[in-house]
């Protein structure tokens, strides 16, 4: 029976990444990197979960004999990148540039409704969470989740399985107890690495995705109500023996 909701973050709750790429071109010019991400590149780039790991990720792709790579000084630069780019986004966030996709507000408050408890397990800084939920729900948004898993309480990023099983461990449920909902094929692989049955709404960048082993794979959750969460997770739960579904792209 479906007793929770486990929500990502980035592209799921919020189609943010174009926000966060203009923050990491922000900082990249405050700090004359010379370096600026198009969005062909940025699309690549995100299959790198976390923006530190991802700005290390180009920084030896475009300087291949970068020494250093675990010493301080590199370290410090994408410290200080990080800080710079998660200000910018801080306050585009703030000033509305981002908000809550289709059906999410709907289905916390239905799920809330009939007791279905919600947790959030993202690779993104506690922050932007911060930023983004106070934003689209106010102040007292942390009131809706049982637990939150972040980049600050998991340093393994998807598609390691740390974040969602840290919040089976916070919520005391087994996986199938539980649904993952997600939007790109790390937090899939993360997801269903925890043994989470996972509902993938994809974004304008991650759509070219391999989302095999999904659920289901819906445009946004528009359409979705509590209801097709609980038959579909109900079908999660059926004998391997049924014929493989396909995901069903509505
Ligand atoms: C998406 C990510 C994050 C964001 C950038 O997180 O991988 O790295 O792109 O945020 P998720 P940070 O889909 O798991 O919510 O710079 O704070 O990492
Ligand atoms: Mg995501």
């Amino acid at each position: 029976m479906l007793q929770a909701l486990i929500f990502d973050v980035d592209g799921t709750l919020a189609d943010t990444e174009q926000a966060h790429l203009a923050a990491f071109n922000h900082a990249f010019a405050q700090e004359g990197m010379g370096w600026h991400w198009d969005e062909a590149l940025y699309t690549e780039l995100l299959n790198i979960s976390g923006g530190k790991e991802r700005m290390l990720h180009h920084w030896q792709q475009v300087q291949p004999d970068l020494k250093d790579i675990g010493g301080s000084g590199v370290r410090d630069t994408i410290a200080r990148l990080h800080e710079l780019k998660t200000a910018a986004y801080e306050s585009a966030v703030q000033s509305g540039a981002v908000s809550l996709r289709p059906g999410v507000l709907r289905l916390m408050s239905e799920a809330a409704a009939a007791g279905i408890r919600l947790a959030i397990a993202t690779t993104t800084s506690p922050v932007n969470i911060a930023a983004l939920l106070t934003q689209a729900i106010g102040p007292d948004w942390r009131t809706h989740f049982v637990a939150i898993g972040d980049a600050s309480t998991a340093p393994h990023k998807k598609p390691h399985p740390q974040v969602y099983l840290q919040m089976l461990a916070a919520l005391d449920l087994p996986a199938s107890a539980c649904l993952a909902l997600e939007d790109s094929s790390n937090g899939l692989r993360a997801a269903t690495a925890a043994g989470l049955p996972t509902v993938i709404t994809p974004t304008s960048y991650t759509q070219h995705h391999d989302f095999s082993g999904a659920l289901r794979v819906v445009t946004d959750l528009g359409a979705v109500s509590l209801g097709h969460l609980r038959t579909w997770h109900a079908e999660a739960s059926q004998p391997a023996a049924q014929a493989p579904r396909s995901p069903v792209v509505s």
